[in-house]
């Protein structure tokens, strides 16, 4: 089934560029020699015949069509199942919330952003995973209450999430929150996230509403467009004819998220390696996002997506996601991921 969908993505992107190529190439000759030269039979289905290549597109696209008419039937009843993947209700009665940081370099915003979240009712506990920062993140995370781990070096963005939800599963909390240090997320949104819990186990945030970002966030419409095809990739790699799929997606990279703590028992072997403790990829925060809703939609989880506030980053970004060469990197990164896995 996996294969099917790389097949199908992957030529409907040369399809679209021999179709591109093929109209632009026509009407520049239209335009230098006029539309005699490209019509050569007296009729449209005759000027299809005797075309030299128009008639081999229209086949392969009629073919790309067909086959992916086949691919959507074969998927009418996929993740369907009445037991794990319709409704249920099943309420969170003493919400325990258990807060992931992960920190590089953040001193300018650490205090702040604990704050954020230690002021939300329910947070019992915020914990700061430090990738061997060298500016006083450290220091300033203790001195503000803060649980704090610390590494001897600079093991990445995923070793630093699972180390949090190990920590995580040891605590009494039973609702796990993810967030990143650089005050782009507001720890208030909790409060539209946490109850779709109710009927969920995880729910992420999209920062793709327009009226809930600040101006100039790191949000540019090569992102946004970016950001919502990738997602649009995922649904489609799950993709039931019965509701478009098991998920509504819309944004990928986004790591403000909660997910219910038996949930995330059920899927954290799956971040790492069998015989070690290492992470099975080590990406930057936006693949660990796509990793993490990947594995939890294998896993049956109920996901649902909420809009939530976005804001400029403060200080510079680590992963330099905002320079352009690097965000095609990405972006390119991303996609391989997302239909080889
Ligand atoms: N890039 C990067 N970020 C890390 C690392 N460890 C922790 N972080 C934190 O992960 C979050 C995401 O990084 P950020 O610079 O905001 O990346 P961006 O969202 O792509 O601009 C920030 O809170 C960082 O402080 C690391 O090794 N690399
Ligand atoms: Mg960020």
């Amino acid at each position: 089934m996996g294969l099917i969908y790389s097949v199908i993505v992957v030529s409907f992107i040369i399809i679209l560029f021999i179709n591109l190529g093929w109209g632009i190439s026509n009407l520049y000759v239209f335009i230098v020699d006029g539309i005699q030269t490209l019509v050569v039979g007296s009729t449209f289905i005759e000027n299809i015949f005797l075309s030299v290549y128009l008639k081999w597109i229209l086949l392969i696209d009629a073919l790309w069509i067909i086959s992916a008419l086949i691919f959507a039937y074969t998927r009418k009843f996929y993740m369907t199942d009445p037991q794990l993947h319709y409704l249920s209700v099943n309420p969170i009665i003493d919400p325990k919330i258990f807060v992931i940081i992960p920190t590089y370099n953040e001193e300018e915003n650490v205090e702040s952003v604990i704050q954020d979240y230690k002021n939300q009712k329910f947070v019992e506990e915020v914990i700061i995973v430090d990738n061997h920062s060298s500016d006083r993140t450290v220091e300033l995370s203790k001195s503000c209450g803060a649980t704090v781990v610390t590494k001897d070096e600079n093991k990445g963005f995923a070793d630093s999430c699972i180390i949090g939800m190990q920590e995580s599963l040891k605590s009494n909390s039973n609702i796990v929150v993810f967030t990143e240090c650089d005050r782009t997320y507001s720890a208030n949104d909790l409060e539209k996230m946490l109850p779709y819990l109710d009927n969920c186990h995880m729910v992420i945030g999209t920062r793709q509403r327009q009226v809930l970002s600040e101006e100039k966030t790191q949000n540019s419409m090569f992102f946004v467009w970016g950001n919502y095809l990738l997602a649009k990739l995922i649904q489609l790699k799950y993709f039931s004819l019965l509701h478009l799929g098991v998920v509504e997606l819309t944004d990928v990279g986004c790591m403000h998220r909660c997910i219910r703590k038996e949930s995330l028992e059920k899927i954290i072997e799956k971040f790492i390696k069998k015989n070690s403790n290492e992470p099975v990829i080590t990406p930057n925060s936006g693949l660990f996002a796509i990793l993490m809703t990947m594995i939890g939609i294998e896993n049956n989880l109920k996901i649902v997506e909420v809009p939530i506030t976005f804001k400029r980053r403060v200080g510079r970004s680590k992963t330099r996601s905002d320079k352009k060469p690097r965000a095609i990197q990405y972006g390119l990164t991303f996609f391989r991921f997302i239909i080889s896995r």
